[in-house]
């Protein structure tokens, strides 16, 4: 048992917040702090702290499962493997490859994102791939790529925050969903810069704000179309910066003139003396910046949205220049990474097209097959799985909880339960995985090696810190032996720093170019932003296997972690090096011409207003305690004290109408279904709103009742908004 403490990384959120980890003498392993780490500098929330909970085999499956006669039993790891096999060679046998359905999570490692891509694409031959980042922040990805010609969520460190003028936060509750983080907006603050929330909520995140905006769900379009008018209105367009640095402005700026401040305040319910204020503290300093997260994402017209944000940054002259620009706060463990190595439904590796002929060309030869073996794109995430039971006959499933996490929940539960076949690879029994007829115990953070790339577009480095349990497996293993079952025996490596090798490859030359990143240099440099391409001069095949520059190996004592290997004496620091890319954009956008892409856009409303039948706006998010679907933090007791439960929150006008008393059971009614939870209330919401947090299956499920109406270019659900009828319930 080896005792020393190994640096890594959060299992939770983007921030990917540092931490050491300790084995413990009775087993499991203790969190304590990593000051050295630039991001939290030592500060963890309650989820990050208590996250070893989730290691012990109490909660968790350390079996593999499955279906005999309607119930879920142990069983053998090659009984388990060899069902899921036969029953994918049997779909594709009779259906084709496309009955295969692969759905990931980005919560996975880039290692296991990008082979999990690969053996759809590989073994199965399926197009049919996607995964739950597109319910994150899919669009916001989208309208980067329009408008900057890259998607990085942040185009710059956080540590920039603090420094600029004024922060827009639009649609983020980051004091509850990354709280380390709201350091950066108090010192902001501290230093004489102004913060802007936008949020149908005073949040406790609201409550730091010098202004706070409470739009009605579904509004953001109209509140940054009419900013923007405003800013032309007032004479505050940065007219050079415009003519050098961008184009499209003409038509975007029409579109926006249409969007009156008289005409948006009754859209949104903002006034025209804070949609000024907002002008005023957004243009005055030097420079400033908008960040939006899932309130405005997350609508089926999600793309457009965070688009009219950008056009105000670019108007004013807010991008490409130190201490301005627009960002996206990217939600999951590895929300970047797991976007840009191939299992979004219409992606390969190195954040490449699989319709551009030279991507798929280059990435055939990184995997050794003929470019035209690959398949071409398929379904996005919701609608992969409403043709599950259709077109879709079996399921292959990794890092989702959807039963709980994906829109008109109920539905996609009944779809799930119309497949010939489903697998699930879980660390517990998630309510997706009970209804598996084969569930694989895979490995999880602290037990196995991997890199992530957090919100900052950051690469690092997640170490091994203890010996896995008897009877699980990682999930580079399991596609590892499915490959080999399927008949192909080669290119699927266990050990994650050979794949990340091979990632390398697949990557370089791609917007998301990780080339010239190294586990050597991630464990030297602390994280690498990307794009790093390799140097010139560097041969990739000199690099060594490098986790034996820690202090210790972190493999325990069965050596079973496959990351050994013997030190390079090459450090980071040589001339041919090249040093990543923390700020993006500075001197020319990716665009073919270097200049940014304003998009004319126009407000339209939300594919469900309210109605006599359901008169009052659902919205659904998150608290601190709680993580996603909750399939891991339900386990933890200390997080199911502090957020026991979903809950319906309302303003007192709407209680009262309703009768309801604070606790008394309310039930939420949509076109899609009906939920029950106890009631919260508070001032703090508009009296036009209700919002419930999604962590929860069952009655209170907020998932229930959402519409999966779905954003046209990226294919987002509409999370945020729905119409919904309230009821007393009487026992
Ligand atoms: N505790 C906790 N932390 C998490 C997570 C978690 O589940 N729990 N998940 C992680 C992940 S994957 C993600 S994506 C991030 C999400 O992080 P956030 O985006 O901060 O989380 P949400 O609570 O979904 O939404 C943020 C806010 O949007 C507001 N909102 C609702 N509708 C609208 C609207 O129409 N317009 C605007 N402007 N705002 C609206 C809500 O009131 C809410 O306060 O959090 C990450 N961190
Ligand atoms: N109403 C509403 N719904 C939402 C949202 C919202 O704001 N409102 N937000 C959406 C967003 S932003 C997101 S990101 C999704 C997230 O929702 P989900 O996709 O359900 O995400 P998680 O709950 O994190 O599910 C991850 C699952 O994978 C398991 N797991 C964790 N690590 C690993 C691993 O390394 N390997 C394997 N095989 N399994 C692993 C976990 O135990 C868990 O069961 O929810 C979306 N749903
Ligand atoms: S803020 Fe996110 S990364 Fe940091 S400890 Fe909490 S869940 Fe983990
Ligand atoms: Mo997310």
């Amino acid at each position: 048992m080896q005792t020393a403490s190994t640096p890594t990384h959060c299992p939770y959120c983007a921030l990917q917040c540092g931490m050491n980890l300790s084995p413990l003498p009775e087993g499991g392993v203790e969190v304590s702090e990593r000051a050295d780490f630039p991001v939290n500098r030592g500060a963890l929330c309650g989820k990050g702290r208590t996250a070893p909970a989730v290691l012990s085999s109490r909660v968790r499956l350390t079996s593999p499962l499955v279906r005999s006669k309607g119930t879920l039993v142990p069983a053998t790891w090659d009984e388990a493997l060899d069902r899921i096999a036969g029953a994918l060679t049997d779909a594709r046998t009779a259906h084709g490859p496309d009955a295969l359905g692969v759905f990931g999570g980005g919560g996975l490692t880039n290692e296991k994102a990008y082979t999990l891509g690969k053996f759809a694409r590989v073994v199965l031959g399926t197009s049919q791939i996607d995964y739950n980042g597109r319910f994150c922040m899919s669009s916001a990805a989208a309208a980067g790529t329009k408008a900057f010609g890259l998607d990085r969520g942040l185009p710059f460190p956080l540590e920039d925050i603090p420094k600029t003028g004024c922060v827009i936060l639009v649609g983020s509750n980051l004091a509850e969903t990354m709280p380390p983080a709201l350091r950066y907006l108090s010192e902001l603050r501290d230093n004489g810069g102004t913060l802007i929330v936008v949020d149908p909520r005073r949040t406790k995140t609201a409550e730091q704000a010098d202004l706070h905006l409470a739009p009605r769900p579904g509004t953001d379009l109209a509140l940054a179309l009419g900013l923007l008018h405003l800013v032309v209105a007032e004479g505050r367009v940065d007219e050079a910066y415009v003519q050098q640095r961008t184009t499209g402005w003409e038509d975007a700026r029409a579109a926006a003139m249409a969007h009156w401040p008289e005409y948006v305040e009754r859209i949104t319910g903002v006034s025209v003396p804070q949609l000024r204020e907002a002008v005023r503290l957004f243009c005055e300093p030097e420079a400033a910046m908008v960040l939006t997260a899932r309130g405005p994402e997350q609508q089926s017209k999600g793309t457009d949205t965070v688009g009219a944000w950008i056009n105000l940054c670019l108007a004013t002259g807010r991008a490409g220049r130190p201490l301005s620009g627009y960002g996206c706060l990217t939600g999951q463990g590895n929300g970047q990474g797991g976007r840009e190595h191939g299992q979004k439904a219409d992606q390969l590796p190195g954040y490449r097209k699989l319709t551009d002929p030279a991507a798929r060309r280059h990435v055939a030869d990184v995997w050794g097959v003929h470019p035209d073996s690959l398949p071409g794109p398929g379904r996005s995430a919701y609608e992969l799985l409403d043709a599950l039971g259709t077109d879709i006959r079996t399921l292959l499933l990794m890092g989702s909880n959807p039963v709980v996490s994906a829109p008109r929940a109920g539905h996609v539960e009944e779809r799930l339960r119309s497949l010939d076949f489903l697998a699930v690879a879980d660390v517990v029994l998630s309510e997706t995985a009970e209804l598996a007829d084969v569930v694989l115990p895979v490995t999880q953070w602290a037990e196995e090696t991997g890199t992530t790339t957090n919100l900052e577009g950051r690469v690092l480095l997640r170490r091994q810190a203890i010996t896995p349990p008897d009877g699980v497996r990682s999930d580079l293993e399991v596609l590892h032996e499915l490959a080999a079952r399927l008949g192909v025996e080669k290119g699927f490596p266990t050990d994650p720093e050979e794949v990340f090798e091979e990632l390398r490859r697949a990557s370089a030359g791609g917007p998301a170019d990780y080339s010239g990143i190294t586990y050597r240099r991630l464990v030297e440099e602390d994280g690498v932003f990307w794009p790093c391409p390799a140097g010139v001069g560097t041969d990739e095949g000199e690099e060594d296997a490098v986790l034996d520059v820690l202090p210790e190996d972190p493999a325990g004592d069965d050596g079973s972690t496959g990351v050994d290997g013997s030190a390079g004496d090459d450090g980071p620091a040589g001339a041919s090096v090249h040093p990543g890319t923390p700020r993006l954009f500075l001197d020319r956008f990716a665009t073919e011409d270097g200049r940014a892409r304003f998009v004319a856009v126009s407000h339209r409303a939300a594919a469900e207003e309210p109605d006599a039948e359901y008169p009052v706006l659902l919205t659904t998010g998150r608290v601190v305690a709680q993580y996603q679907s909750g399939a891991q933090t339900r386990r933890v007791d200390e997080l199911n004290t502090a957020a026991p439960g979903p809950f319906v929150e309302l303003h007192p006008r709407l209680a009262e109408r309703l009768g309801a008393a604070e606790g008394d059971p309310v039930a939420v009614v949509s076109r899609r279904g009906r939920a029950v939870a106890p009631a919260r209330i508070t001032s703090a919401i508009r009296p036009d709103t209700v919002f419930m947090p999604f962590h929860w299956p069952g009655e209170g499920r907020a998932n229930t009742l959402t519409n999966p109406a779905l954003d046209p270019t990226s294919r987002m659900p509409e999370f945020k908004t729905c119409a919904v009828r309230l009821e007393a319930v009487t026992s």
